[in-house]
């Protein structure tokens, strides 16, 4: 039976493409999330465990049946074990994408990676002055021991207030090396380990605030400093931005050490003469996820859409490559690529995917390899078939590249107009509005509808990853969107020539976030958990969101999920999460998949911190 593609998706080109999938028979996210349904009730809960060759266990949420593994577990035990998990899983995907940047910032500073330079030198002499090296080889070797660092603490938490850097001693959650906290994880996981759910979450928000301060702010600042840090860049966004003459190579993944190589090698003029031979006119990249963050910001390369809408790029028929690395990429395009002649090229040595072409990039072969990827798609223009393309009209405009240092910069070189503005109240307060999709809730409905009504209410909103794709999509990233504000932040916005909601980046680059927050509570000298700010997920999926949530609260904000994490089989640790954890860390998560519901929840707080501050 066709489905009402209104109930899927808000955004008219996903729409648009859903329609198209379902009249060509073509399977995406949506039609699997169905076929689970009703999905598993024990893994909803958390309350099933594999840790052990004695299992799997389950515990019975109603306490009729079992209530202990084998081994004794319960379900507190059993389900603060499997966030730990997540946590790990989810800090190690950021860090190890760090470590990769890591790696060439090294091989750069050795003369090892000719294709790679350094774009920011004054960024670059600010970390090694952070760190207290004189040399580019020496902050290289310093960032790469924050890796295997086997004590506290990681330098970048360092820039977090006094008081919260007090407070995480205290509780004993002061990050360590970062894959020291996750292999902890999997430690205390272990059968037999850690049986206490309170240390294993604390373990969690320690493993969080490794990644956040450690590999998320690592692989940030190192970005900037081999690729630009982010000035305000105007460009556009949606599947419209797909071209119907020209080479279309999409950028979908997260690590910018391929896609900047791919952006460059498109521009090559031996490629676009290449694409005219072919009876293009000319080479397109749009990015996507992730990736697409990184290169929209720093290149103005247009994004082709969100987490949810990769089946539907490949769907419209006109990308002649989908070129891959790692993270939030569905296995299901393998299969879907099969169906038209897109090129599906996975690059990462890490990440393999069934009906793929395997193209490996590694630092030191990188343009070489970029310009083969390149050069497949253009050739592979030629097999593209015009019965079969269809592209969406649907693009809008944006303007992004909000990077801690060009905010600054837009107030004029400090903090004070919008610590002043926060003050006197036309700026009630900020969000930060972060995260993926999840067929779970209507594509981009929470995102939308929470930043729409943030802003309405006078809350500066920063976003990153897939709702930064969503507000881009919507035209929330434009300076005339302050048309939606209410009246004192439509006055910031105007004064100061910038939109109500701010494109920080990718979700590494929520480490920007922390930065900002860090800088302006040590401006008011207060702890972040003072700050009049809130931060939420209103669509999330991803193990890594979970490591971001972890960490975010852990430095204290107060966040709210949009849809509901596998921890409810225990009421103990559902307490400690969205009520026990203010006690502790000052901080504490709500679940609310109502974006309007969610978002006065936001501003409730931020009214609540507002008094709290005498404002
Ligand atoms: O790191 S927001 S779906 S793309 S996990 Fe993935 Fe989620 Fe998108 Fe980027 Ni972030
Ligand atoms: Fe079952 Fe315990 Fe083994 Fe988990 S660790 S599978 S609860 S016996």
């Amino acid at each position: 039976m066709a489905k009402d593609v209104r109930d899927r998706s808000i955004d008219p080109a996903s729409r648009e493409m859903l329609d198209v999938c379902q009249r060509a028979g073509l399977e995406t996210a949506w039609d699997r999330f169905e076929k689970q349904q009703p999905q598993c009730g024990f893994g909803e809960l958390g309350l099933c465990c594999r840790n052990c060759n004695m299992g799997p266990c389950r515990i019975d949420p109603f306490g009729e049946g079992a209530i202990k593994g084998v081994c004794g577990a319960t379900a507190d035990i059993i389900v603060a074990r499997n966030l730990l998990r997540s946590i790990a899983a989810g800090a190690s995907a950021h860090s190890d994408h760090a470590r990769d940047v890591a790696h060439t910032f090294r091989a750069v500073s050795m003369g090892e990676a000719p294709s790679y330079s350094i774009k920011d030198q004054a960024k670059l002499e600010r970390l090694m002055s952070e760190y207290g090296v004189d040399t580019q080889i020496a902050l290289a070797d310093a960032i790469m021991a924050q890796f295997g660092k086997q004590d506290g603490p990681l330098q970048f938490t360092g820039r977090a207030p006094a008081k919260r850097l007090e407070l995480w001693k205290k509780l004993g959650i002061e990050p360590r090396g970062i894959d020291r906290e996750i292999v902890e994880c999997m430690h205390r996981t272990h059968m037999g380990v850690d049986n206490d759910y309170v240390s294993l979450i604390l373990q969690g928000l320690r493993t969080g605030l490794a990644d956040g301060w450690g590999g998320s702010m690592i692989a940030t600042e190192l970005q900037d400093v081999l690729f630009g840090t982010p000035t305000p860049t105007f460009s556009e966004a949606n599947l419209g931005v797909l071209e119907p003459n020209q080479v279309n190579v999409i950028v979908h993944g997260h690590e910018p050490l391929l896609s900047e190589m791919i952006v460059a090698a498109a521009a090559d003029p031996e490629m676009v003469e290449l694409a005219t031979k072919q009876g293009a006119v000319g080479i397109n990249v749009a990015g996507m996820c992730c990736t697409g963050n990184e290169v929209l910001m720093r290149h103005g390369v247009p994004a082709a859409g969100n987490f949810l809408q990769q089946e539907l790029a490949v769907a419209t028929g006109a990308v002649d490559a989908m070129v891959v690395d790692v993270q939030c990429v569905m296995p299901a395009l393998g299969a879907l690529a099969g169906c038209f002649h897109t090129k599906f090229i996975s690059t990462s040595p890490k990440a393999k995917f069934p009906g793929a072409v395997h193209m490996e990039f590694h630092e030191e072969t990188a343009p070489e390899t970029a310009k083969s990827i390149v050069s497949a798609a253009v050739q592979n223009y030629k097999n593209r078939n015009p019965a079969k393309v269809h592209i969406p009209k649907e693009k809008s405009k944006c303007m992004v590249g909000f990077s801690v240092e060009t905010i600054v910069g837009a107030l004029g070189g400090n903090l004070d107009p919008l610590i002043g503005a926060i003050k006197s109240g036309a700026v009630r307060g900020i969000g930060a509005v972060v995260g993926c999709n999840n067929p779970k809730i209507v594509h981009d409905y929470g995102h939308i509808n929470m930043v729409k009504e943030l802003i309405k209410n006078n809350v500066l909103v920063l976003t990153t990853g897939c709702n930064a794709h969503a507000c881009a999509k919507a035209g929330l990233l434009l300076p005339e969107a302050a048309d939606l504000a209410g009246e004192g932040l439509k006055g910031v916005c105007k004064a100061l020539g910038i939109p109500p909601v701010l494109h920080m980046g990718s979700c590494v680059d929520i480490s920007r976030i922390l930065t900002a927050a860090a800088a302006v509570a040590n401006a008011l000298g207060v702890d972040i958990s003072d700050l009049p700010a809130a931060g939420a997920a209103p669509e999330w999926m991803s193990e890594k969101a979970v490591a971001i949530g972890a960490y975010v609260v852990g430095s204290g904000v107060y966040t709210v999920l949009g849809t509901v994490p596998q921890v409810l089989g225990s009421s103990a640790v559902a307490g400690l999460l969205t009520a026990g954890a203010k006690d502790v860390v000052g901080a504490c998560f709500a679940v609310e998949p109502d974006p309007f519901k969610a978002a006065t929840l936001m501003i409730d707080h931020i009214d609540s911190q507002r008094k709290k501050l005498g404002l």
